[in-house]
């Protein structure tokens, strides 16, 4: 399946309304935003600040970028070749406004692609992580499941031209749920967090792909199955949340091993490959010093072998450190906010590009998180590791 070129690169549509929108904002201005803020939130109950009370302030995340209405839910992050930052705004929250595509240049941030291809039934795009390829194009995955259970959802690529975004066309479609995406070498590797088969509706999986395949056609995953593209399959154990969701951020050590963890019940996973690229095993991971509830997306260091992710049940960024008996600390976490002044505001995704965390605040809290509404300002927020 093709889906129509799009030529309106990026300079056409930098409408100076939407660039003062998302630039007017910096962390000097944050008492515009909590005006903005106090228009919204007008049902702050006894319950939202009796769970903040419990939910303690670690560290101090920073404000970034105060993002307008029309970017209501931020979310992937990719590093280009050329050092700045794309940015997935699926708009998940309220997705009356389209997703979008944001270039990230130091402490400013403009469109990249705006009238990303609808999926045709859904009528939506949903952009969730992105990666640029070892071909220079970018890719991200689509999350449809909010619009429709029956595996909508598809892997894209972005063809580049001179650091500038062109057709954007479907190269793999019936995924569920679409979200992380890895490139490693020549392979793009995608979590799926609803990959469920005929005996089991807990199911997620990661997905792998070469390049060389997503040149030829359009492939066609085939749902409720064992897709031979499937690399690992995990079960959610559902929990007081109703969340179902597995698989969800994924990345790769310094040795090659894959780990990706549970969004439904924050098991993490160590997932590894034989010289071939087929499963050698898979396990889950025993972390010490606290249990994490949630996991949505994260990243490794391979300098380290630290593992950043953001748990975003509890409001916070956990560090595991792969080369001490996975130990955890926490290196922020914030009780209930709106995300005013750079404090988390449920974190979706983390970038480290060099001492620096990027942070996407996706603020679209489930039950029993400690973020209890999604409500604006809408942010990005970065923490500089020592
Ligand atoms: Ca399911
Ligand atoms: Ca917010
Ligand atoms: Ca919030």
């Amino acid at each position: 399946m093709r889906t129509p070129s799009f030529n309106a690169l990026a300079a056409s549509v930098l409408s100076s309304a939407l660039l003062a929108a998302c630039q007017s904002n910096p962390p000097t201005t944050q008492d515009e935003a909590v005006k903005k803020e106090a228009v919204v939130k007008t049902d702050s109950s006894a319950t939202t600040a009796a769970k903040g009370a419990s939910v303690p302030t670690v560290g101090n995340p920073q404000l970034l970028f105060t993002l307008d209405d029309a970017h209501n839910t931020p979310d992937g992050l990719a590093l280009a070749p050329n050092g700045h930052l794309i940015l997935s705004v699926p708009n998940l929250a309220d997705n009356s406004q389209p997703a979008s595509l944001m270039e990230i240049d130091g402490s400013t941030i403009k469109p990249f692609a705006t009238n990303l291809p609808v999926e045709p039934t859904t009528k939506k795009a949903a952009p969730m992580d992105l990666a640029f390829g070892p071909d220079g194009n970018l890719y991200y995955a689509e999350n449809q499941y909010e619009n429709s259970k029956d595996f909508k959802s598809r892997l894209m690529r972005v063809t580049m031209k001179n650091g500038k975004p062109g057709a954007i066309t479907t190269v793999v479609d019936n995924f569920a749920l679409a979200n992380a995406v890895v490139w490693k070498g020549n392979t793009i590797y995608v979590t799926d967090s609803q990959w469920d088969l005929p005996d089991n509706d807990k199911g997620s999986a990661i997905m792998k792909f070469s390049l060389a395949e997503l040149n030829k056609d359009t492939v066609h995953l085939k749902p409720k199955t064992k897709d031979p593209h499937m690399l690992a399959m995990f079960t959610t154990t559902m929990n007081e949340t109703g969340v179902d969701n597995g698989a969800d951020g994924l990345d790769y050590d310094s040795k090659g091993n894959f780990y990706t963890g549970s969004f439904g019940d924050g098991k993490l996973y160590k997932v590894s490959l034989k010289p071939d690229g087929t499963l050698a095993g898979q396990e889950i991971l025993t972390v010490i010093g606290k249990t994490i509830p949630c996991v949505d997306g994260l990243i490794i260091d391979r300098a380290t072998d630290k593992m950043y992710l953001c748990n975003s049940r509890e409001n916070a960024i956990e560090v595991v450190d792969l080369r001490n008996g996975n130990t955890v600390t926490t290196l922020a976490q914030n009780p209930d906010t709106d995300g005013a002044g750079g404090k988390l505001d449920q974190p979706a995704e983390v970038l480290l590009k060099g001492k620096r965390l990027y942070i996407s605040d996706f603020d679209k809290p489930e039950k029993h998180f400690v973020n209890a509404k999604s409500d604006a300002p809408h942010t990005m927020s970065v923490i500089d590791l020592p």
